[in-house]
């Protein structure tokens, strides 16, 4: 697997968002700060300089614009967002070849030593054993010595047929002799392994031009080195100008690439990145799948899923009206009441505190006791035992109000000053981002971290 991979962007953009966690709120300033950190760490990380300008405009755009959900932290969202914008870029689930006509043919193409060849025996074997095809290898690199034999040895290791090899013939010949063979021998499959080439190299761009042109392939694959820095773009380029790519092929990703090419050359070709090559052996190749190498970039996998549960059991429609009592004057503990059940909805607190990083060593000092949903409950149940007066105008609750409602809940008057209290505190803090609100931040207000702000468990027993 490629456990290894983005190792150093997963580290700096960790940092950065550690700074974000914890704040209430998230203003453009904060976004800017961020991006800017994400933008050098994608530098470093080796995307090439207009990629990196084009996903952070795009990232930014949606950070400021994106509904920010009460229940969580700004930080959590902006993971959310790079995340997602993440995974589109690098497109969608991947390892499908188009397989086009009788025979379909397959065209390699890449710089010297992108891994074209070991691409090749790996795609023949896939096709062999996943797709029950008969595939037939054929190298037109005469260019350098022994590399048609290297193809018809990995050939051979895999059970695959290759054209035989006939000296001083010219790759445009081999192709034409490749697909009488193959139409003649039944196959059904051709992948067509060719020599490595330097985009400076007029004379054989143009010779892919040509061999692009009579093979004229259903995939023209694009191998590329994922250790490819700032040079992503030009490479790309320079091989579109000859041959119409139709996907990429990333390899080494076993190795310690810092990824920023599988950014790049997804932005640069437009074409989807189709598999990823982990090693030398032949079966180490594997369907592109962009959300575990998103999943790698940003080592937040925890926070993704974590805002995803959120927005799945946050009901927005209550999240607006609170929202809006709150512009007038204050949430009663209807509201209070409202913010523990989603909290319920979402796992209670102890689930929400393994999803939060950092808050491993927090954890460690609340009593276990503490950390389950009974508490959640018991604050719901001395809400649900008030009448709507007391739940609107809490000052009501007087002392024998207040035995009544822990009889009712079975719980202890300590239990409901404890309750009141926590409600209080939050109120002050909610009550102090009320120009905020008026200001149309609305949405970035964090109610459930004030409400565990007032949630002071050390002081209960
Ligand atoms: N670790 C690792 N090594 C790879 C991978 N793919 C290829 N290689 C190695 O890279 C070296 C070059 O691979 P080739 O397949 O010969 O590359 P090529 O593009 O055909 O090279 P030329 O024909 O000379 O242009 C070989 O030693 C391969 O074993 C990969 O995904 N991971
Ligand atoms: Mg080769």
């Amino acid at each position: 697997m490629v456990k290894n991979m983005f190792g150093s962007l997963t580290a700096k953009l960790s940092s950065i968002f550690s700074k974000l966690r914890g704040r209430g709120t998230l203003s453009e300033a904060d976004v800017d700060a961020a991006l800017r950190e994400i933008r050098i760490s994608l530098l470093e990380s080796d995307v090439a300089l207009s990629v990196v300008k084009t996903f952070i405009a795009e990232v930014k755009e949606k950070a400021i614009g994106a509904q920010i959900l009460s229940s969580l932290s700004p930080g959590h969202i902006v993971v959310k967002v790079v995340y997602d914008h993440l995974v589109e870029v690098l497109g969608s689930d991947s390892g499908e070849l188009k397989l086009q006509g009788l025979p379909a043919a397959i065209l390699m193409v890449g710089l010297q030593g992108s891994g074209k060849t070991t691409t090749t025996a790996k795609l023949a074997k896939r096709l062999k054993e996943k797709e029950n095809k008969r595939v037939l290898l054929v190298s037109l690199d005469i260019y350098r010595p022994a590399a048609q034999l290297q193809l018809e040895i990995l050939g051979k290791n895999i059970g695959v047929d290759s054209l035989s090899i006939v000296e001083g013939q010219k790759p445009l010949d081999i192709a034409n002799r490749a697909i009488t063979q193959a139409r003649v021998g039944g196959y059904d499959v051709v992948i067509f392994d060719t020599a490595g080439r330097l985009q400076l190299d007029a004379e054989l761009m143009k010779e892919l031009r040509e061999l692009q042109t009579l093979i004229s392939p259903g995939e023209t694959l694009f191998v590329a080195d994922s250790l490819t820095g700032q040079d992503a773009v030009n490479i790309a380029k320079g091989f579109m100008e000859s041959v119409s790519l139709t996907g990429v092929v990333l390899t080494r990703v076993d190795g310690d690439a810092k990824g920023g090419a599988a950014l790049s050359m997804r932005q640069v070709t437009g074409c989807p990145i189709k598999f990823i090559g982990l090693g030398e052996k032949v079966d180490a190749l594997e369907p592109f799948h962009p959300k575990r190498i998103a999943d790698r970039i940003l080592d937040m996998g925890d926070i993704v899923s974590l805002v995803e549960k959120t927005m799945e059991t946050v009901d927005m429609a209550s999240a607006e009206a609170m929202a809006k009592k709150l512009q007038q004057g204050g949430l009663d503990l209807s509201d209070f009441a409202l913010q523990l059940e989603q909290m319920l909805k979402m796992g209670g607190l102890a689930t929400l505190m393994n999803h939060m990083p950092g808050m491993e060593q927090i954890k460690g000092q609340i009593p276990a006791h503490l950390m389950d949903d009974k508490i959640l409950k018991r604050n719901l149940a001395m809400i649900r035992s008030m009448t709507k007066e007391e739940r609107k105008s809490p000052e009501l609750l007087n002392a024998s109000r207040k035995r009544r409602i822990a009889k009712g809940s079975g719980t202890q008057v300590q239990d409901v000053n404890r309750l009141l209290k926590m409600y209080q505190d939050m109120s002050d803090a909610t009550k102090k981002f009320g120009k905020l609100a008026k200001l149309g931040q609305l949405g970035k207000l964090n109610f459930l971290k004030n409400g565990l702000k007032g949630f002071n468990p050390g002081r209960m027993k």
